[in-house]
């Protein structure tokens, strides 16, 4: 059957060959780049931690003296094989063990799936809880219903026939040059069904880059630094005051322009909690003060880059309370949270911020005891903590003591 089977065995030979030498080569050179850099970092005196990187290298080098000396066996007996004409696979039919083979595979990869299906399929988000997050999951669902059909028709079918029909000598192929009509039907039908996901996709992005509003959107800023969100909330004139990055200071952490009366009330809150009213629209205004960072809030499907020097902004509605979302998901303990999107440095996985959902009333009553950014006098007592389920320490930002900056 496999006449030039020794010819493989040498072609495998010689891979396993180019294996080793980058093994031995690569490793004496990191090894040796390390030991390199502990001896300068140790002065001119001799490290016994470098001697004992040069021992590891011999033992490295040894063990792929001994790789290259086996693969030389297998070569030489492969070569030995051809020269008595010995072929272990004479007897063997190739085609019945190929379609043999591909039945085995294709149960293993049928139970994977399901495995797949059974163990992850729970790690998945629940559904979106804002109007652009529930458009966005129709899209997703519909374009897996549409791909999961045909890659399951595909995949049966490819792993049948290819038992099914295995070469026999009682059978021939069909010759079966071209058939137009066939060829049509296949090219037009994911045509036309990709065209339903497109332009199905390009109403979405409308509705959510243009999204018809009734109200006005609530506008909040939500500020990233290393490593935290600073969230600023409009006052009474439901308008955000202006900025200026070189008004920066240590009192003034968001650069708030004291010369404009709009920025007078804002209220700048130090907390790892990010409280919205539901069913009402709410724009995020992110920017950024070092490096980049990401606002994203999976559950209303918002992910958008904080950028320093470059505003963004994203105006979505939230249509399900944390209450409503711990009864649907039946965890009394879940909680919506915002997460830096991007890695921006080492403590990176401080940027969590937890993400209140609650009706108007609350949401009103919880901003009106945030204090505004300008008090002429401090506050008698430092803001009571969030009520929250987070762990211990996570709403400590909030316990931070309001600045006593005044205009006068
Ligand atoms: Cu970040």
């Amino acid at each position: 059957m496999w006449k030039n089977w020794t010819c493989k065995a040498c072609t495998l030979a010689v891979f396993f060959l180019f294996l080793a030498t980058a093994h031995v080569a690569f490793g004496q050179k990191t090894l040796g780049a390390e030991a390199a850099a502990r001896a300068a970092e140790a002065g001119p005196v001799v490290d016994p931690a470098a001697k004992g990187e040069w021992v590891s290298i011999l033992i490295k080098a040894v063990q792929g003296l001994g790789l290259l000396l086996l693969l030389l066996v297998v070569f030489l007996t492969s070569r030995l094989a051809r020269l008595v004409d010995f072929d272990p696979f004479k007897n063997w039919n190739a085609n019945v063990m190929n379609a043999r083979m591909f039945a085995v595979f294709g149960a293993i990869f049928a139970g994977f799936i399901l495995y797949e299906l059974k163990y992850h399929a729970p790690y998945i988000l629940p559904s979106s809880a804002s109007v652009h997050g529930a458009e966005i999951d129709n899209l997703y669902n519909i374009t897996l219903i549409m791909t999961g059909l045909v890659f399951v028709i595909t995949q049966a079918l490819l792993f049948f026939y290819a038992f099914r029909y295995q070469n026999s000598p009682r059978r021939k192929a069909l010759y079966y040059p071209d058939n137009h009509k066939l060829e049509l039907i296949w090219t037009l039908v994911p045509a036309l069904a990709l065209a339903v996901v497109v332009l199905y996709g390009v109403k979405v992005w409308n509705d959510i880059h243009h999204p018809q509003l009734a109200q006005e959107p609530i506008r909040i800023e939500v500020v990233a630094e290393q490593f935290k969100w600073t969230l600023r909330y409009s006052g009474d004139d439901a308008t955000l005051g202006k900025y200026d990055y070189k008004k920066i200071t240590g009192d003034n952490p968001l650069g708030l322009d004291s010369l404009d009366k709009a920025a007078h009330d804002d209220k700048v809150v130090y907390t790892k909690e990010l409280h919205l009213p539901v069913n009402r629209p709410v724009t995020l205004h992110a920017r950024a003060k070092d490096v980049l960072h990401g606002m994203y809030i999976p559950h209303f499907a918002v992910n958008v880059y904080a950028v320093p020097g470059m505003p963004t902004q994203f105006t979505f509605t939230p249509t399900m309370t944390t209450d409503q979302m711990r009864r649907k998901t039946g965890n009394p303990k879940f909680n919506y949270e915002m997460a830096c999107g991007q890695l921006c440095g080492s403590s990176h996985y401080n940027m969590r911020v937890v993400v209140i959902i609650e009706d108007e009333a609350s949401y009103k009553k919880w901003v009106a005891e945030q204090p505004t950014w300008i008090t002429k006098d401090a506050p008698a007592t430092a803001p009571e903590a969030p009520k929250s389920d987070a762990p211990k320490g996570q709403t400590a930002m909030n316990q931070i003591p309001v600045r006593t900056a005044s205009l006068q």
